[in-house]
């Protein structure tokens, strides 16, 4: 009996979930016992929740009607109910809508998907320009607009603090401001890795020898947590990605706060040449 009244609170929840569309997750982390996608932050996330549940709603409606169709046959034309059956081979005008009917539905999907497609493609002109380079096992932020670069490591379970997602968290955040077009070029130091924020609606993969691009505007303030999402090896659960957004003001006083912490030291490359070259 438990199981039965699971069963049917679990499918209650899917149906209020599925008919209002909402997701209930809005923190930009997954959640126990979530259903659907992860609130969107971004633009083309809420394009992308907004496709999805199109979809279902499509493919559910001719789930439906294949499932009463097979039933109809089942009930109507079964040997005992219909001994004598119909020797006709062919209907012009239902082949005509079998054939029509599925073509316009493809052409219904098709439209918001290539624009969605386009949408996420075509990167705007960026105020942000972030470089995530993907190593074994942990991420490297660059911000060449500011010059400066620094790795993001996970936080050990023994050393998380209150209100810190395991296995999500990390020493060093990226940080972008509210409101503007980040551009984000991704690439790998050693094996293919895959940056994905799925509350900003990107997954791209970050490949050796190569750049790719994508790009994301935050229309909340907060904190979004994402994860590699190609297999690169023993540690790949363990290199997450934090992406702190925070108003304008703040993004500033940021900037030129990490330009002194992650500084690097231009003389010291200066120093081993040099060195080098008295041996
Ligand atoms: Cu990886």
């Amino acid at each position: 009996m438990l199981v039965l009244k699971r069963v049917v609170a679990f499918m209650v929840t899917s149906v209020i979930v599925l008919a209002t569309g909402v997701a209930l997750a809005a923190t930009g982390q997954p959640e126990p016992w979530q259903l659907g996608m992860q609130h969107g932050a971004t633009p083309v996330m809420d394009d992308i929740i907004w496709f999805h549940n199109f979809l279902l709603w499509v493919i559910s409606a001719i789930a439906l009607f294949v499932l009463a169709l097979l039933i109809a046959v089942v009930v109507k034309f079964n040997a005992r109910s219909n001994p004598v059956p119909s020797r006709t081979t062919h209907n012009t005008t239902i082949e005509v809508i079998w054939t029509v009917v599925p073509v316009l539905i493809l052409v219904t999907i098709a439209v918001p998907s290539f624009r969605l497609l386009f949408y996420q493609l075509n990167v705007p002109k960026a105020d942000v320009t972030v470089k995530a380079t993907g190593k074994q096992w942990f991420w490297s932020y660059s911000y060449p607009d500011s010059k400066f670069e620094f790795d993001s490591l996970m936080v050990q379970d023994k050393d998380l603090k209150p209100g810190q997602p395991r296995l999500l968290s990390v020493d060093n955040e990226m940080v972008v401001p509210v409101n503007k077009v980040v551009r984000v070029l991704t690439t790998g130091a050693d094996v293919i890795h895959s940056f994905a924020v799925p509350s900003f609606g990107i997954k791209i993969d970050a490949i050796p020898g190569r750049i790719n691009e994508t790009w994301f505007k935050a229309e909340r303030e907060g904190t979004y947590y994402g994860q590699c999402s190609e297999l690169c090896g023993k540690d790949h659960a363990f290199m997450p990605i934090v992406v702190h957004v925070v108003s304008e003001k703040d993004y500033t006083a940021w900037i030129e706060q990490a330009k002194k912490k992650y500084a690097t030291d231009d003389s010291r490359p200066t120093k081993v040449a040099a060195a080098g070259g008295a041996n």
